[in-house]
Parts: C-alpha cells; sequence; structure tokens
C-alpha cells in the first residue's frame, strides 16, 4: 500500500467521523456513564440479531473478560471481506470505521434492530482503546485490529477454514478508559437486556458468560413473548392458564416507496394484581415512553372487552362502561412490533412515532383478540369480571375519598379518640406528632407542651398501602384516624385550607420495624396526600440512641461513633452512665420532650417529595410480590434496607 492510499480523501473523511464521535460520545451513545458503556455491548448484539432476523444466525455468545473487554460472537455470514470499491479497503473495515456504514452493504435483510440510537458498530469502535475482529468467511479465518477506532493492522487471513467449521463474526471490545466513567460491566444489567432479546426474538440461542467469577447464563425461548409473560407472571397468580397471544403482518409502503411490512406481536395474560404491567417494544427497543403502538392497543383492547361485555350481558351491575385502566388492571401484556423504518421520538428517544402503526395494532388487536375471546370464553369472562371489580372498587374509592373530605371540614368533633389534641386553634402554631406505638403515644402525650403540640398514636402496622385498593385502605382505623386529624380529606378531594396542623412529624423506633412504619407512612402520603410532602410540611424525628452521663450533665448520641467521642472528650473516657434508647418507649416523658419533641433541642429531617418518592419505590420492591426484583434490591441495597435515612 502506498502513502497516497492510505490518507485518501476517504481515509480523511473516516478520521473526521471517528473524531466526531469521539468528541460528542453522549450524541452516539446517550452518556458515557455505566448506561453508555452497556450500550455498546448492545449496540454490537443488535448487529448480531440483525443476522440472526435475516435468517442466517441462530447463536450468540457475549463474554465479560477478566480485562473488562467484550467479546460478542455469532454464528451468522460473517462480515463481507472482499475489497469495497468505493473506498478501495476491505468491507469489513468500511464498516469498522466509516460512520452508518452497516446497513448499506445489505439492502435486501432489512434491518429490524439497529440499536437506540441506531450508530452502528463503527461508533463501538471509535469509543474503544483497543478492538480486535474475527471473521470467518469465503472459507478463511480473518483477522483485523483497531487502535481508538483506526486500523492498526492490515486485514489478515490466518488460516483456511476446516470442514464442518461454522461462519461468524467476533468482535472483541476495549472501552477506552479516558471516555468512559466506567468500564465495570455488570452481570445483571446484561443479563436483564439479554433475556429481554432472547424473548423478542424467538429461537435466537444467547449466552452470557462471565470470566470474571465463572458464570454462564444461557436464554433461548421457542415461546418468543408469550414465554416473557409467563416469566413476568412467573411469582404472580394468574387468573386464566393460557397466555393470550396473536401476531399479524400488515404490508406498508416505506419511505423509499419499497414494500415492507409491519409486524406485530401481542402476548397477555390476567393476574389478581392491582398493578397493571404493560411492556411495549419497537425493534426490540423498549419504547417506555409509549407511542403508537401503545395507544393502538390500549383503545383496541377497550373496545374489545367492553364489546364482549355488552354482548354477554355482564355490565349489569355497573351503570357505566369499563374504563381503560380498568381492563389493564393486574393485565400482564407484551406489545412488540418490527418496522423497516422506525421514528423514534421523545426525551430519551423511548416513544414510537410512526403514526401508520397505532391503526395497525389497533385493527390486528381487535380482529385477534375479539375471534380469541368468542373462542375462549373462561379467560374472556374473567377478564370481564376482574375489570368489573376494578371498576366497582374505583367509584367506592371515589366515595370514600368524598366521604372523608366532606366527615372532615363539616364535623371537628368526629376527632379521633385516640388524638390528644393541642388547645391553639391557630393551625400556624401546630404541631401533631404521628407517634408508632401506644405506650411511646403515652410517654409522649406527658413530655409534650399540649398547648401547641398534639399527638396521635398509630398501633402496630398499618395495611399494606400496595396491595389494597383505596376503599380497602380507607377502612383501616388508623389511617381513618390520621385523615381526619390533618383534616385536609385525600386524593381529588384534598383542600390544603384546612390543615390543622403547620408541622407534622412521625416519629418511630430507629429499627426495622420502625423503619417500615414510617415507610408504609410516607407511601401512603406520597399517594394519597402529596401536597403536604410538597409543601415540606413533613417531617422525621430522629431520638438519640444514646445518653451519656457526667459529672451532672446529659450528652444524647445519635450514633455509636459519637458517643465514643462524647466518652473521649468530655467525660475523659469514665462517664457516670450511658444509656441506650433501644426504642421510644424506653424514654421518659421527661427525656422525649428533650430528646424529640423541644422545638429547642430536636433533631428533626425534612421529608421532601424525593424521600417519599423513594419509600414508595422501596415499599414496591419490598412489599410487591415479584420475587427476583426484591432478592435484587435487598442485594444491592441491603444497608439502606434496614434502616432508610430520611
Ligand atoms: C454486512 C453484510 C452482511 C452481513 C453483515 C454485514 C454482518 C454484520 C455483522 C455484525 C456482527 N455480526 C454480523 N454478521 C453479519 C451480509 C453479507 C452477505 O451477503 O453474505
Amino acid at each position: 500500500m502506498t502513502e497516497d492510499s492510505t490518507y485518501g480523501a476517504g481515509q480523511i473523511q473516516v478520521l473526521e467521523g471517528l473524531q466526531a464521535v469521539q468528541k460528542r460520545p453522549a450524541m452516539y451513545i446517550g452518556s458515557t456513564d455505566t448506561r453508555g458503556l452497556h450500550h455498546l455491548v448492545y449496540e454490537v448484539v443488535d448487529n448480531s440479531i440483525d443476522e440472526a432476523l435475516a435468517g442466517y444466525c441462530e447463536s450468540i455468545e457475549v463474554t465479560i473478560h477478566e480485562d473488562d473487554s467484550i467479546s460478542v460472537s455469532d454464528n451468522g455470514r460473517g462480515i463481507p471481506v472482499d475489497t469495497h470499491e468505493e473506498h478501495d479497503r476491505p468491507a469489513v473495515e468500511v464498516i469498522m470505521t466509516v460512520l452508518h456504514a452497516g446497513g448499506k452493504f445489505d439492502n435486501k435483510s432489512y434491518q429490524v434492530s439497529g440499536g437506540l440510537h441506531g450508530v452502528g458498530v463503527s461508533v463501538v469502535n471509535a469509543l474503544s482503546e483497543s478492538l480486535e475482529i474475527e471473521v470467518k468467511r469465503d472459507g478463511a479465518v480473518w483477522r483485523q485490529q483497531f487502535d481508538h477506532g483506526e486500523p492498526a493492522s492490515e486485514l489478515e487471513r490466518l488460516r483456511a477454514m476446516e470442514a464442518g467449521e461454522e461462519t461468524g463474526t467476533t468482535i472483541r471490545f476495549w472501552p477506552d478508559t479516558d471516555i468512559f466513567e466506567t468500564t465495570d460491566f455488570v452481570f445483571s444489567t446484561l443479563e436483564s437486556r439479554l433475556r429481554e432479546l432472547a424473548f423478542l426474538n424467538s429461537g435466537v440461542g444467547i449466552t452470557l458468560q462471565d470470566e470474571r467469577e465463572d458464570r454462564t447464563q444461557r436464554f433461548y425461548y421457542e415461546g418468543g413473548i408469550r414465554a416473557f409473560v409467563e416469566f413476568l407472571n412467573e411469582t404472580k397468580t394468574n387468573l386464566h392458564d393460557d397466555v393470550i397471544y396473536f401476531e399479524a403482518d400488515e404490508e406498508i409502503a416505506t419511505a423509499e416507496s419499497e414494500r415492507g411490512a409491519v409486524h406485530v406481536e401481542v402476548a397477555m395474560q390476567a393476574t389478581d394484581e392491582l398493578q397493571g404491567s404493560l411492556h411495549a417494544f419497537a425493534n426490540n427497543i423498549n419504547t417506555r415512553e409509549g407511542g403508537t403502538h401503545m395507544t393502538g392497543f390500549k383503545t383496541a383492547l377497550t373496545r374489545v372487552v367492553n364489546d364482549y361485555a355488552k354482548e354477554h350481558d355482564l355490565l349489569k351491575d355497573l351503570d357505566e362502561t369499563l374504563k381503560g385502566d380498568d381492563i389493564r388492571e393486574g393485565l400482564t401484556a407484551v406489545l412488540s412490533v418490527k418496522h423497516p423504518d422506525p421514528q423514534f421520538e421523545g426525551q430519551t428517544k423511548t416513544k414510537l412515532g410512526n403514526s401508520e402503526v397505532r391503526g395497525i395494532v389497533e385493527s390486528a388487536v381487535h380482529e385477534h383478540l375479539g375471534t380469541y375471546f368468542e373462542e375462549n370464553p373462561d379467560p374472556a369472562e374473567t377478564i370481564v369480571s376482574k375489570a368489573v371489580e376494578a371498576a366497582k372498587a374505583r367509584k367506592a374509592a371515589k366515595k370514600a375519598e368524598e366521604l372523608t373530605r366532606r366527615k372532615s371540614a363539616l364535623d371537628s368533633t368526629a376527632l379521633p379518640g385516640k388524638l390528644a389534641d393541642c388547645q391553639t386553634k391557630d393551625p400556624g402554631d401546630a404541631e401533631l406528632f404521628v407517634v408508632e406505638g401506644d405506650s411511646a403515644g403515652g410517654s409522649a402525650k406527658q413530655g409534650r407542651n399540649p398547648e401547641f403540640q398534639a399527638i396521635l398514636p398509630i398501633r402496630g402496622k398499618i395495611l399494606n398501602v400496595e396491595k389494597h385498593r383505596l376503599d380497602r385502605i380507607l377502612e383501616n382505623t388508623e389511617i381513618r384516624n390520621l385523615i381526619t386529624a390533618l383534616g385536609t380529606g385525600i386524593g381529588d378531594e384534598l383542600d390544603m385550607s384546612e390543615l390543622r396542623y403547620e408541622n407534622i412529624f412521625i416519629m418511630t423506633d430507629a429499627d426495622v420495624d420502625g423503619a417500615h412504619i414510617r415507610t408504609l407512612l410516607l407511601t401512603f402520603l406520597y399517594r394519597h396526600m402529596k401536597p403536604l410532602l410538597e409543601r415540606g410540611h413533613v417531617y422525621a424525628t430522629r431520638p438519640p440512641l444514646y445518653r451519656v452521663r457526667y459529672r451532672g450533665e446529659t450528652y444524647d448520641a445519635m450514633t455509636e461513633a459519637e458517643r465514643d467521642s462524647i466518652i473521649e472528650e468530655r467525660c475523659d473516657g469514665n462517664p457516670t452512665q450511658v444509656q441506650r434508647f433501644k426504642g421510644l418507649g424506653e424514654m421518659n416523658p421527661e427525656q422525649l420532650w428533650e430528646t424529640t419533641m423541644n422545638p429547642e433541642t430536636r433533631y428533626l429531617k425534612q421529608i421532601t417529595v424525593e424521600d417519599a418518592a423513594a419509600a414508595d419505590k422501596m415499599f414496591s420492591v419490598l412489599m410487591g410480590d415479584a420475587v427476583e426484583p426484591r432478592k435484587e434490591f435487598i442485594k444491592d441495597h441491603a444497608p439502606e434496607a434496614e434502616w432508610v435515612d430520611i
């Protein structure tokens, strides 16, 4: 090769392209944090998936190596190695170095995956310190190496392929440590995306191997998204045995006025959960922001279920039609569409924009689900009656909401018997302590300043808010007492001008049970009385863990370390007494006043909406039925799960 051909116009263009990627990586892969890092793997895997969808590859192997490099290997046709006319370089080199070159080589196979940003493997190359590609094709094994995206060797022919040896492509890359904040690949992150891809691409086997800890997982699902729904419902109670499944293809004219087809696949199954779980994908991308496919699905589902219910006279004890939310309650559904020219919109480019897709999905679901319902009356009736139940509960909750509002506004004599109210009638000065347990409640009542401090003891665990609908939650005495004491009502009926206390203190023990009760209360406030949090009315008290006495003085410590330094620095290492408070109930009224209630000396933490949202999330994970996320969560957050620091 001569100097000229190395630095020809084509090569300069290549360098400029790679530099653009290196200069603004986020424009191509979203970010340079752990998300962006994992995105590199998905980009390479997507190319192998495309090869599989074209019908030439059934197995993909992803390996995390000990040196934080990744290889992706497939048994497809292999990236072409012959000379590319325009660039006068091997095709594989062009694909690895020219932005968006990948697709142009193969007009026939229609690329349906293409990655979230559809950027191609050259971007992975540009963002890798080093990349090595091995291709088995045209009877030989070929190899080329790259350094920060640029060829570091010519394409070399290593050897002839042996008889029976499969064609394919292996790409190994070492992410650029100057670009990425981290190069630590997380097994579980790759695992969930690769499992998802195996569900979405039925018949493609994907193996994930971690050489750092000798761990291997293989994903292969004949059942496709039907198996996906079974997987999602594994820990739930299904209301009918079979997963409802159908697929449809609809011909469309693509932008280049070529013919193409939109592929629609739906799998769903009803469970007894209160939350629905609807997952929509477009070209293997999880469209978290929804889009036209999701809209079409929801519209058709609502119509089919209502039509069936009316036709079979199942809405008798309901004076209205079923709402979409009623029908989707407890429903697990996976919707997957594949489109020759998908348009992604939205904040995170995870919303499908193609307008023709709405009607395509709507009529596919209308036709196939309608037929399924007629042929399978048992699951159809189960789904309808679950929706009717949800609609009734929705109406009951609405009524209950209105009732709590009216009661608290009109009738202040109906204050809960357990509430020890304060004397002031000015809410601006008043404080409410919501105290865990009757005995601590008793001490707080004796220790408080009754002029402006009110006490409401809450006994035991309040109701699991996640597990029950609002009408059931409102049957719980502790919750009702809290609502009545606060005076505002809840939900849509909430009126802040009726708030009876300026400050609300949640006062629980510093142990696991206390954290649980606090989480339950916060979850309730977050879901049904959010304005209280938004306007900063809610606090957590934090009683000290230790009290140290020395020469007539007392010192409180919030932590063990603080206790030790008090003993060292204030008591010459020889305190008169060290007391450990195990719970609020162990403090006498004076101690409770001084450590937790006296505005001059108490420790407080204001609770923000974000804190409550975190509690809500933790609550869903810890208390919900799904076993896997709970295990993951506890593993990842082990220390915090015990005591949420708010
Ligand atoms: C361009 C053209 C052809 C295949 C591929 C690219 C290809 C790319 C990747 C990336 C990872 N694995 C891959 N496998 C194949 C088609 C070549 C032909 O017509 O034989």
